[in-house]
Parts: C-alpha cells; structure tokens; sequence
C-alpha cells in the first residue's frame, strides 16, 4: 500500500476523494433493458438471460425441488453457522422495533406514530463470484420482523445456500433472474414477478444504474451503493497481523473496494504493509485484493486529533478502531456507516454474524444515510385525535398561522368547530 506520510489539511480532499464513476454509458445501455422489461415483461426476462447469462430458463421462479433440495446439500457446519447468524441478526433486529407512545402535546390533543412494514419488497442477490447468502440474511430478516407480506427475490445463482438462507427468512418468492433486467421486473411488475414498493441489495454497476433509475420513477430503493469499503485507524495498540487481515478482507470484494489505513505509527504502517504482502500470497482471491489495494492508501498522521478529522472527512462504510480507549474516542466520530472498536473485532463479525446489518452506505454517503435496519422496511404512519376541548385549547394557534399564511379555508376549518 502506498504510505502518504503528514499530508497539510489541504491535501486530504484528495486523498480522501473515491475515484468518480461516470454512471452515464452503462445508464444508457441499461434504460434499453427497462423499457424492454416494462413492455414485454416475462418475455423480455426469457430473452435476456439467454443474451445476458447464457441460459435457457424453462420458468422465470426458482425451481420448488432446487430449494427443498438445498438444505440437504450443505454441511451441517454451515447450517448451524447460518442458523446462528440468523439468531444475532434477528435478535440485533427485533430489538429496533418501537411501541407506538401516544404524546399529548396540548391538553386533548394526543399524537402518535405507528410503524407498518412496507407490504412488498425486493431483494436482489447477485451471483458472480461470492455467493452473499450474508445478504439473504442481512435483508430477510428485518423483512421479516417488519412484517413485509410480500418479499420477493431475484438473484441469477441457485446456489444452495442462497436458497437455504431464503426458506429460513421465509422468502417463497424466488426467481431466476439477474442484472439490470431483475430491478425492471421487480419495479414495474411482469406476468410471473410480482411488482414491489422497494427494492434491496447489492449489484454490479448495471443493477445500481437499475436501482438508480426505477427510483427517479418512484420505486424506493435502500440506498445509493458503490463499491465497498473499509477504513482502519490503528496505533500502537494494533497488531500488525490483524490489521492487514481485516485489509484484505475488504480488498478481496473487488478489483473496486476502497480500503484506507490512517495512523499514527510509521512502525505499524509499515508493519502492516508487509504482513499484507504475506496473507495476501495465500489468498484465492488474491488478483482481486492486489488491485484493490493498487488504488488504496495507508496515511501516516501527527495525531490523534488529526486521524479524527480525516476519518470524519472519509465517512467509511466500515470503520476499524484498533486503537486504544476505542470506545472513548468513537465518541468523536460523527461520520461512519458502522463502526468496529478494538483489536478482537474484525469486520467480518458484521459482515456475517454479530448481528449488526452488513448493508451500509458507501462513497461518502454515511455523512447523510444510515445503513439497513429494521427501519428501512417500516414507514411509519403519524396519527392523531383531537377532542371538542382539545381544538378549542389549540384553535386560537391554528387560526392566527392559518391567516398569516392567507390561508382562509385552513382557519375556517377550525373556526367552524369552535363556533
Ligand atoms: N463487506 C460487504 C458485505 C459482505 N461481506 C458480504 C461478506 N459477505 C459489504 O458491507
Ligand atoms: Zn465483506
């Protein structure tokens, strides 16, 4: 990794900068595929996976046989892995629901707020090279706890555990299609796909062009996504090893994922820089986190303060915080998508198991957005009532405004029950 060693404060903009993607050829190769699917729908769905992936679908939904079949084709290990997950995320999950508290905010006026899960959703699981049945996991389950009455999946793979991790959330909706093609169908409907309010889930660029474009025409989608990233902030508490792992973890996303390291120790950045070289020798995906790692940086910093502000500037999908007083000092960080404190929490534990959601914003958006929980798959509704003394105690405050704003008809409606 390249070392940028005491950079000047107008320097960081730069360093910190992800590199832009123009998003304009592939959206022009993707509006084609929506207007097809819009139009044509399971047909069009057919004729792109035979153009696109290379096969001949006999029917659009998973197989039933595929998924009774897939629990019998893993270990019992990765069943009982799986099932524990499943467990942390419910239990992380369950825990962000919140009963409706009825506020009386002037005598005989009472408010209220109820949440109600959003009654269709898609979820979009890519194939490619890693099967992410994490991600199943990740979106099914707060799915499941909000109540969602319709969730339906798409992904191009049929890998077992995708599957498996599916049935556990209670997804029965499962269809065989990948790409920008999947979004289309999920956001406008075809004969065998069921149309959805919102649509969840990673993708290559063609699905988040996709994602992007069904959102400009009103379907909801869960966030913005670019390539995954982490950043960890290590001093001489850090072991060395630990943090070239949890480097390369991200580093072997893709050719794309963005990881920075900022410190204030040049004996560990160096430090890390060679235990990177070692682990990554050994890695099968060691092509992908090589170029990763290409484009990726670690900062030799003056001080704490200074690590603080940049990692601030960065905003991380995921920040590591192997630095001592962790938790202490988290407290100053106001921009992360989630954060990891201390040596023995790598990002994996949130990737697949602790509980927390691995589905975080990226490129700067955890400056704005939160990652996916529970609340992504509710809206709440706000709800009031109001009694004969109640309007008469607020009537006088609604008129006044409603007049000030020559708003006649806003008063009236009060007046006309005062009177
Ligand atoms: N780090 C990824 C999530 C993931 N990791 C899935 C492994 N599987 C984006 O947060
Ligand atoms: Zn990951």
């Amino acid at each position: 990794m390249k070392i940028i060693k005491y950079p000047s404060p107008s320097e960081y903009q730069a360093i910190l900068t992800r590199p832009v993607q123009d998003m304009s050829v592939i959206e022009q190769r993707v509006i084609p595929i929506l207007e097809k699917v819009k139009k044509e729908g399971d047909k069009a769905l057919f004729e792109l996976a035979l153009q696109f992936d290379k096969v001949t679908l006999e029917t659009l939904e998973m197989d039933a046989s595929k998924v009774e079949a897939a629990a019998g084709l893993l270990s019992e290990e990765l069943k009982t892995a799986i099932h524990a997950a499943y467990q942390n995320i419910y239990k992380f999950h369950e825990a962000q629901k919140q009963a409706p508290e009825k506020i009386e905010t002037t005598t005989g006026v009472t408010c209220w707020r109820k949440s109600v899960g959003i009654e269709k959703v898609g979820v979009y699981i890519p194939g490619g090279t890693a099967p992410l049945f994490s991600t199943v996991l990740m979106l099914g389950v707060p799915a499941q706890i909000a109540g969602c009455k319709e969730v339906v999946l798409c992904t191009p793979s049929d890998h077992p555990a995708i599957l498996y991790a599916a049935k556990l959330c209670g997804i029965s909706k499962i269809f065989r299609v990948g790409g920008a093609q999947a979004v289309a169908a999920m956001a406008y409907g075809t004969e065998s796909i069921p149309q959805v309010y919102k649509i969840f889930g990673p993708g290559n660029q063609y699905v988040t062009a996709a994602k992007m474009l069904v959102n400009k025409e009103g379907v909801a989608i869960d966030m913005p996504a670019g390539p995954s990233e982490v950043a960890v902030w290590a001093d001489n508490s850090a072991n060395p090893a630990f943090v070239a792992a949890d480097l390369l973890s991200q580093a072997e996303h893709g050719i794309d994922s963005q990881v920075l390291l900022v410190s204030t120790s040049e004996e560990i950045i160096e430090a890390v820089n060679q235990e990177l070289e070692k682990q990554l020798a050994v890695l099968p995906r060691a092509e992908f986190a090589a170029k990763a790692l290409e484009n990726s940086q670690a900062v030799l910093v003056e001080n704490q303060d200074i690590a603080i502000d940049m990692l601030n500037q960065y905003a991380a999908e995921h920040l590591i915080m192997s630095v001592e007083n962790a938790e202490e000092l988290s407290e100053q960080i106001f921009n992360a998508g989630s954060i990891f404190l201390g040596n023995y929490t790598p990002e994996s534990a949130g990737d697949y198991a602790s509980g927390t959601n691995h589905t975080l914003p990226t490129n700067g958006f955890a400056k704005a957005y939160s990652g996916v929980s529970l609340d992504s798959f509710v809206k709440k509704i706000t709800i009031q009532k109001i009694t004969k003394e109640g309007i008469q105690q607020l009537g006088n405050t609604i008129i006044e405004m409603a007049e000030a704003e020559s708003l006649r008809a806003h008063a009236n409606a009060v007046r006309v029950r005062l009177a």
